[in-house]
């Protein structure tokens, strides 16, 4: 029986999951919610998620919602993840806080005002012209460095590389050659590729 499962909608927050799932070669078993029928609205899932959202990871031990904190426990004891108490963890830390706290919402935000029927191009500029500094501070992060945190490819990557793979999509990274590159690097991983086909 496989002890991990998944609640997960393509294209969300789930997928980043997934991935990890993917890189380590955990077995898991993916569970899909349609929203556009109300399966996430479910008392069953509401039961998982107080918000309804996904993902949600079931482990042996219990539910867990919110990504990152999944990332970072199934990681635990993996190359992925720096040992307990190293400056390598810390960096793993930072990494995945500035991604969520300084970038994940403003491209959110991006990517809604854009989709807006009547989109205002002073909205939009005022959003481009916050991310540039996060966007600014991973470029000179990433200069001649293949990953953010020691030699190989951790959870930090994970979460800014999705973010990143994000901003490529949005256009955001035109003048920015080393985060591009970095894009090129995690869209090529055999992991990262599993976890969008389908
Ligand atoms: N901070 C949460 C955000 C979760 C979240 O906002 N999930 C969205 C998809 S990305 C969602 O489930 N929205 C409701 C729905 O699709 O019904 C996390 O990282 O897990």
């Amino acid at each position: 029986m496989t002890a991990l499962t998944l609640y997960y909608v393509p294209k969300t927050r789930a997928t980043r999951v997934r991935w990890l799932l993917e890189e380590l070669g955990a077995p898991y078993r993916l569970a899909r919610l349609d929203p556009s029928k109300g399966e996430t609205k479910t008392d069953e899932h509401t039961r998982r998620h107080p918000l309804q959202d996904v993902p949600v990871l079931q482990t042996p031990s219990g539910a867990l919602f919110e990504s990152c904190a999944m990332c970072l426990h199934l990681a635990a004891g993996t190359p992925l993840l720096p040992p307990d108490g190293s400056y390598e963890r810390g960096l793993v830390y930072q990494w995945v806080l500035f991604g969520v706290s300084e970038l994940e919402g403003l491209l959110g935000r991006l990517a809604g005002e854009r989709k807006k029927a009547a989109a205002d191009p002073k909205r939009i500029e005022a959003v481009m012209l916050k991310l540039a500094q996060p966007l600014a501070a991973l470029e000179q992060a990433l200069a001649g460095r293949e990953w953010l945190v020691g030699e190989g490819f951790t959870v930090a990557d994970l979460l800014c590389g999705a973010l990143l793979v994000w901003a490529n999509r949005l256009e955001l990274l035109g003048e920015l050659p080393n985060a591009r590159a970095y894009v090129a690097r995690v869209e090529s991983r055999p992991a990262f590729r599993r976890a969008l086909a389908d």
